[in-house]
């Protein structure tokens, strides 16, 4: 999907158990417990290794998730060097989450379903590796990623990697003793004993040398650009026939939008021109409207509408406690995945996302990579339609 490379700071937190042990045997091949919680079984003989990450702190449920998976497939390459689990970061009071009930220290199982992330790569929640790691809750060295402070240099994008010094104050603190401390998601007594700031310009799978060899020399050097990202992701079936039920979905985000994208997120009367311009082309009198928006704009979207049926998820008070604002945020994005047409919002993540399920349920493109337009431009580009290659 759209690329996340500008914003994905990330701080890599590296750590080694040496809990590994031989459990059985399968034919030629050693079967390992790694010795820690959640992890399947490893083939390796090697100590395991954990990589803990985090993303700038304002970021949302859904450009995380896309972080997600770019270090899920870095743990993957890694993974065919030496075995390593991904540490998955807590989901502490994001930003965006603004319903009154309690939201810190989440685990990943909150949300997801961990055996299924575990097929892919070995995953572990936060309070497991910490448990793991005993009553020394150190982790072995953090790198704080940060751009280069020159910008791109020449001008042109090219793959590099440095130790440098930090280039602006970062939220790690050393303490008397020595020890970088951080708040952990609200998990206290963790600490690194080393810390240091890597300029990066780089894909994350380029990453795979420099983790391997935990070098610290010039990083640039070891990086080889064999690796395509993606390419051990394949399908083996065929496009489906998805239809959807009888409703047009839309994803109408407002908030921060309305600064950072204000060109292309449409006002509420824009919006409404252009959902029922679809509404009356496909001939259906239903909208599910998925939205981050305050309820007096979606009262005043309503009034544009009024002739129209236009429906949004309200969870109760007990759904609420037990879903959170990101299952919510989930149940919105699956029930825009079923519809028989989708409008999202430009750049939003929280849309790409229901791209992908409709790409995946085997939607015609057509009705699934479509966009509102801003205001001022009347049309616009529509979503690059990013297809399943099946083999
Ligand atoms: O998901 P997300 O990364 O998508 O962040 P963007 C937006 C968050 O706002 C979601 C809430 O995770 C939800 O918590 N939200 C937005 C919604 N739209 C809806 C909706 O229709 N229904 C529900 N239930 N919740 C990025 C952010 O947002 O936009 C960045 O990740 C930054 O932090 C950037 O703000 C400008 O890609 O839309």
């Amino acid at each position: 999907m759209e690329s996340a490379s500008d914003v994905w700071m990330l701080l890599f937190i590296l750590c080694t158990l040496n809990t590994v042990t031989r459990t059985s045997k399968d034919d030629d091949q050693f079967v390992y417990d790694v010795g820690v919680k959640s992890t399947p079984q490893f083939v390796l003989s090697k100590p395991m290794r954990f990589l803990l990450y985090e993303v700038n702190p304002g970021e949302g449920f859904n450009l995380r998730r896309d972080v997600y998976m770019r270090i899920a497939n870095l743990v993957l390459f890694l993974n065919k060097i030496e075995p390593w689990t991904l540490v998955l970061p807590p989901w502490d009071n994001l930003y965006h989450w603004r319903s009154p009930v309690e939201q810190s220290s989440l685990p990943w199982s909150t949300f997801f379903d961990l055996d299924s992330l575990n097929r892919h790569v070995s995953v572990m929640e936060f309070h497991d590796f910490l448990e793991d790691l005993g009553e020394d809750k150190k982790i072995d060295e953090v790198y704080y990623l940060q751009m280069y402070e020159e910008g791109w240099n020449s001008g042109k994008w090219r793959e590099r990697m440095d130790i440098r010094p930090c280039t602006q104050e970062t939220y790690f603190k050393q303490d008397e003793s020595g020890h970088w401390r951080w708040s952990y998601w609200g998990f206290e007594g963790v600490y690194s004993t080393n810390f240091t700031c890597l300029s990066i310009q780089s894909e994350s799978t380029h990453l795979v040398p420099f983790l391997t060899k935990n070098t610290t020399a010039r990083a640039e050097e070891l990086i080889h650009g064999e690796f395509s990202e993606w390419s051990t992701l394949y399908w083996t079936k065929e496009h489906g026939e998805a239809k959807g039920g009888p409703y047009l979905a839309v994803h109408l985000r407002r908030r921060d939008f309305l600064r950072g994208h204000k060109d292309s997120t449409p006002t509420l009367k824009e919006a409404a021109r252009q959902i029922e311009d679809i509404l009356n082309k496909l001939n259906l009198t239903t909208v599910f409207i998925a939205t981050d928006a305050p309820k007096s704009e979606f009262k005043q979207l309503k009034s544009y509408l009024s002739e129209y049926h236009l429906k949004i998820f309200e969870p109760s008070d007990d759904l609420l406690e037990k879903y959170k604002d990101g299952g919510v945020a989930i149940i919105d994005q699956w029930i825009c995945a079923h519809a028989r047409y989708f409008i999202g919002t430009s750049v939003s993540t929280f849309s790409f996302r229901i791209h992908e399920e409709r790409e995946i349920l085997g939607f015609d493109p057509h009705t699934t990579f479509n966009r509102f337009c801003g205001s001022k431009t009347g049309n616009c580009d529509q979503p690059t339609k990013w297809l399943i290659q099946y083999s």
